[in-house]
């Protein structure tokens, strides 16, 4: 509670607005931007996003550290981590984002979207054979929280539906694939490839020429597609602008970049065949998380466990 100097939270985020997340958790508790000198005693929780590195280092009675986001890659980078639990975030207005996120892009695909806003830019009156949504194999990489949401919307619209992931997770109306050994059967059965994975150090720079050029290319979308809102250092930018180039790919539509903000002269932004939205899928929003993280914390104070939290072996 404010007032309250012995639970106090640390906020350490950068790139995301501070003030509102600073206001909201005030609400509650005692929020400092620094810990007091050397060694803190008086922080109980942080809650991050792109931390300064070693921020958490010298809190000695830290008992959770809670992301605001989903993805923790930027936390677990951290050479100063101290050994408390991790809650990452789950929540249905942000996986409805993604949700809409995905269908979007599947659907505006699928409906051949790029081709006749480039025919309206020249007038061109003409219709394109157009497949029915059974036809076109949808293949999620990463069909976790977010994954299985997008699954389920795309079923319901009558696409079909493979998912990849590291263990064995069935999933009703969806062609499941796992591990190295599912990879290229998962690939090779996929027009429009949705990646929704975390990135940890086996899944970086996974979305590179090779795995590209196993995506189905002769189906009736007239070549394959990618749509990259996991993260951007899954994928390599060079090896999707080759695969645009040599027709490996027909079409991207990509929220996340290796490098982000996307550089002023990187290609992806002019390319015709490239859709580009600044890493904004899913954002994370203070007013719909910021009162289930308080929640979680005064649960816990009460001994309750946590919920959502990241499995540091498997790095996410
Ligand atoms: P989850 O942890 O719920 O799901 C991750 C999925 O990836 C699981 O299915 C997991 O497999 C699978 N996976 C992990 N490692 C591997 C691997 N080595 N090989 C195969 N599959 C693997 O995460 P969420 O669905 O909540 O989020 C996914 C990611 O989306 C986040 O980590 C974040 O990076 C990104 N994100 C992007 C946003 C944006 O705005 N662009 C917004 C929010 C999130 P298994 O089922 O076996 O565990
Ligand atoms: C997230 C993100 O991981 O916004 O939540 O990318």
């Amino acid at each position: 509670m404010p007032g309250d100097n012995n639970s106090r939270v640390l906020l350490s985020v950068t790139g995301i607005d501070r003030q509102r997340w600073r206001d909201l958790l005030s609400a509650r508790r005692d929020v400092v931007l620094e810990p007091d000198g050397e060694t803190d005693p008086s922080i109980r929780y942080a809650v991050v996003w792109k931390q300064r590195p070693n921020v958490l280092s010298k809190l000695p009675n830290l008992k959770a550290i809670f992301s605001t986001g989903a993805g923790v890659d930027h936390l677990l980078n951290d050479p100063g981590l101290p050994d408390v639990p991790i809650v990452r975030v789950v929540a249905d207005n942000l996986t409805r984002h993604m949700t809409e996120y995905v269908a979007w892009r599947v659907l505006d695909h699928h409906r051949h979207g790029m081709l006749y806003r480039s025919q309206q830019a020249r007038r061109i009156w003409q219709e394109p054979p157009q497949q029915q949504a059974s036809e076109t194999k949808v293949g999620i990489m990463g069909l976790g929280n977010l994954g299985r949401a997008a699954a389920s919307a795309l079923l319901s619209l009558g696409f079909t539906v493979n998912g990849w992931g590291r263990t064995e997770r069935p999933m009703e109306g969806v062609v499941t694939f796992y591990g190295e050994a599912g990879l290229t059967p998962f690939l090779n059965a996929t027009d429009i490839l949705v990646v929704l994975l975390p990135l940890t150090a086996a899944t970086a720079g996974i979305v590179d020429y090779e795995l590209l050029r196993q995506l189905r290319r002769d189906n009736g979308l007239g070549g394959a597609v990618l749509i990259n809102a996991g993260r951007g250092k899954l994928q390599r930018d060079a090896d999707i602008l080759r695969a645009l180039d040599d027709g490996t790919l027909k079409e991207a539509s990509l929220d996340v970049f290796e490098t982000e903000p996307l550089p002023e002269a990187s290609p992806l932004w002019t390319h015709p065949r490239v859709f580009v939205t600044p890493h904004a899928a899913a954002t994370s929003y203070p007013e719909h998380l910021v009162g289930p993280m308080l929640d979680q914390m005064d649960a816990f104070d009460r001994g309750e466990p946590l919920r959502d939290l990241v499995d540091r072996k498997a790095g996410y």
